[in-house]
């Protein structure tokens, strides 16, 4: 049996990976950088300073900006994003995440988050969901972001759970790579075109139950 579950937070628990969308594609605009759905797909679950770079260099302008001037970009994009997020609350929690939550507690199935947003902790809060999270961990601390492996190493580690003996559920191309590659196993919450058909998926977190984690456990 599995005994720890290790979340992304953006697109897995709540819609926040729609602002994020919103605010890249606001910067891109003021950019004349133009991103659309497909493009933002490679955004999901990357750092806020390695989107900032693949959008740059998507619109060919990669080299145009000193490190001042990409750092206050980057900050732009997050004043917007946080402006936007203002407003969350346990409402926007995704359906299906409180029951598994409730669950995984209920049975001592660690539970941590594995995001690479440096809102995380934050939008926990706004959702009344810190107190499910046995750990955090924090994308600070990690050498490389998603698709490495670290943040999902680092979830596991900072709950005291081998990796092997962990689920990870992300809804981004980017965090499927990181988790396949820390050798826990997958969950995606998305559509096979964009996530592989490789891996176990739920199309909404609606289905998301602790008994579809444990058949795919047990699979
Ligand atoms: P921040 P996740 C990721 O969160 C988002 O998917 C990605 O779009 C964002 O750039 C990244 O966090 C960094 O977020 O700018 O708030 O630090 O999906 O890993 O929960
Ligand atoms: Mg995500």
């Amino acid at each position: 049996m599995f005994k720890a579950v290790l979340f992304d937070l953006d697109g897995v628990i709540t819609d926040t990976a729609e602002y994020h969308y919103r605010a890249w594609k606001k910067l891109g605009e003021e950019l004349g950088v133009s991103i659309d759905r497909e493009f933002n797909e490679r955004l999901k679950g990357v750092s806020r300073e390695d989107s900032l770079q693949l959008i740059l260099e998507h619109g060919g302008r990669g080299a145009d900006f000193s490190a001042e001037e990409f750092a206050a970009l980057a900050k732009k994009k997050n004043d917007n994003y946080v402006q936007m997020i203002e407003e969350v609350s346990p409402a926007d929690v995704y359906p299906g995440i409180l029951a598994l939550l409730q669950t995984l507690k209920a049975r001592d199935i660690k539970i941590a988050l594995a995001s690479a947003s440096k809102n995380g902790p934050s939008l926990l809060e706004k959702m009344a969901l810190t107190d499910y999270f046995d750990a955090i961990a924090d994308p600070a601390k990690v050498a490389q972001g998603k698709p490495a492996p670290d943040i999902f190493e680092l979830a596991a580690k900072e709950v005291g759970v081998a990796i092997t003996e962990a689920i990870g559920v992300e809804d981004a191309q980017a965090g499927i790579a990181a988790i396949k590659a820390s050798r826990a196993l997958p969950v995606g919450v998305g559509q096979s075109e964009d996530l592989g058909e490789d891996i176990a998926l739920v199309a909404t977190t609606a289905e998301l139950t602790f008994d579809y984690l444990v058949e795919v456990w047990q699979a």
